[in-house]
Formats: structure tokens, C-alpha cells, sequence
């Protein structure tokens, strides 16, 4: 989809720019979106390949809402290649982006991208990482099989990298969370409900915020490359991104393990709208 006069539109209906064409300074809390397109280390769920580009095209129809909500959203496209240049580069172009006065938000492709994004949007400023995921990530159950970084382990990997101040999960519930193995100290403060009092306490913080969209009910999107029920309704996530947004300081973001399907296009909308929930001026109304 394109505006009339044959500018670009892209996630979420932000105006597509090339990295060099970026205004400045950002405007306040600007979103800068791109997509990560091809699968980084995958170990648990289906393939995505082609998120970035299915969420990208199913969400620009949002543009008459975001031209008025949202007016500095930018989207500088979409990246492919290997996975160890990807992560490098979504690594530099996070931190790029972030120096520039963007929130950078990466879209696309598995988890694992949250690693490489998070340490490049929070390589000068030490954040509490929260993610909303039905999973925990900490790859306790089979590391000794699989010690590379994957999309089931990597959350343990940032928590080893002691760059972030807390790491945070909102929306666990997978069966296997309730495994024993994580009754141990995990590192991990683990918030089961959607509850906005039990955010209370990240009140003021510099946050960085992962979604991996398998915390939503699989009943509403059922697109999803881990499927996990008694999840999340998009309303509860709506909430919680927008208490984030009201009472902390977001620096950057992404959104992943969509699966592409023409059929649930809009999957793509809940998970954008709750992106542009999460950053825009602080404190503002919605
Ligand atoms: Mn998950």
C-alpha cells in the first residue's frame, strides 16, 4: 500500500525511509521499525520465514491511524541474509538507531533476534528487560545437548551477559514453566497475569520490551509458531503495553514468531497496534 503521492508505507502504517534519509533530530518517542526476514536459531516451533514481509504488508492498511497517532513512526525496511550477519547487523543498526533518538523496533523471523537487538539498543544505557512471552527461554531443559544460542535459551544468555539491571517476564504459562527444574533461582522475576498492579514496581525504569506474540490466546491469533493456550486476550496486552508506555522510559523493542498467513492478516494488526501502544510520547493519552 502507498499514499497518493507514492510514498511508501510500511509496519504499522509507519512512511517508509532509508537509513540515510532519517529526519533529525527523532521526534519524541519516534518508532523506527525494521524487519529481521529470515530465521536466526531456531530450535522450538514452526518456521517463519517471510514474517517480517507478511507483517509489513498486512499492517500498512493501520496508515490513516498512524499518520494522526503516530506521525513519526518510521520504517526503514527489511533485512536478509545469513543469520550470524543479521545478528550482527540488527545488533549495529539497533544501537545506530538508539544514538540518532530513535526506539528502535525489530520485527520478524524467531526470537532470538530479541538477543542481538537488546544488546545493541542497551549497549550505552543498563535497562530491565521485559518480555511477554508464554515461554521462559532459559533453555534449562536440554543446554547440555544444544549450547548454541537458540530461540528456547537465549533469555539465559542475556541474564549471563549482566548488562541488564532485571530481566522480567510477563505472561509465562507453557506447561513446561511449571517445571521444577525453574523452581531454582532462575534470575528471572515471573509475572503469570496481565495484572498492570504487578507492574507497579518497574515504575520510572528504562525498559527494554520483547513480544514474542505466543503470549496472546492462540484463539485470537492463530498464526503462531509455539501455540499455547490460555493465553493473553489482544485487549490485556493492549493494557499492559500501554502502562509501559505511560510509566516508563521505553528505548527500544521488537515482535516475533508471528507465522505468515494470508488468512490472519489481522494478527499482524494486533501485534502492531500493540507496538505503537508501547512507544509514543510518554505519559500521553493512547
Ligand atoms: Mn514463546
Amino acid at each position: 500500500m502507498d499514499e497518493p503521492d507514492g510514498t511508501l508505507i510500511g509496519f504499522g502504517g509507519a512512511v517508509v525511509r532509508s537509513v540515510e534519509e532519517l529526519p533529525e533530530p527523532a521526534g519524541e518517542g519516534a518508532a523506527c521499525f525494521f524487519g529481521v526476514d529470515s530465521e536466526l536459531c531456531r530450535r522450538f516451533g514452526s518456521s517463519n520465514e517471510g514474517a517480517a514481509v507478511f507483517i509489513r504488508s498486512a499492517s500498512a492498511r493501520m496508515r490513516p491511524w498512524t499518520r494522526r497517532e503516530r506521525p513519526g513512526a518510521i520504517d526503514v525496511g527489511v533485512l536478509r541474509g545469513s543469520a550470524s550477519e543479521m545478528m550482527e547487523e540488527t545488533l549495529l543498526l539497533g544501537a545506530g538507531l538508539v544514538a540518532r533518538g530513535f526506539v528502535p523496533v525489530a520485527v520478524g523471523c524467531d526470537h532470538t533476534v530479541s538477543y542481538a537487538h537488546a544488546l545493541g539498543v542497551c549497549r550505552e544505557r543498563r535497562a530491565t528487560y521485559v518480555y511477554l512471552d508464554a515461554h521462559l527461554d532459559l533453555g534449562l531443559h536440554d543446554d547440555r545437548q544444544q549450547p548454541a544460542l537458540h530461540n528456547g535459551n537465549f533469555i539465559g544468555a542475556l541474564v549471563r551477559s549482566g548488562r541488564f539491571e532485571q530481566v522480567v517476564n510477563v505472561g509465562a504459562r507453557a506447561w513446561t514453566t511449571h517445571d521444577e527444574v525453574y523452581e531454582a533461582q532462575t534470575h528471572v522475576t515471573i509475572l503469570r497475569s496481565a495484572s498492570l498492579d504487578a507492574l507497579a514496581f518497574l515504575r520510572g525504569r528504562d525498559v527494554y520490551v520483547s513480544l514474542d506474540v505466543d503470549v496472546l490466546d492462540p484463539t485470537f491469533v492463530p498464526n503462531l509458531c509455539c501455540r499455547e493456550p490460555f493465553g493473553f486476550t489482544p485487549r490485556e496486552l493492549l493494557s499492559v503495553m500501554e502502562w509501559l508506555r505511560r510509566h516508563c522510559h521505553v528505548l527500544g523493542a521488537d515482535v516475533s514468531e508471528l507465522a505468515p498467513d494470508a488468512q490472519h492478516g489481522h494478527t499482524a494488526e494486533i501485534a502492531m497496534r500493540c507496538i505503537h501502544e508501547l512507544i509514543g510520547p510518554r505519559g500521553g493519552p493512547s
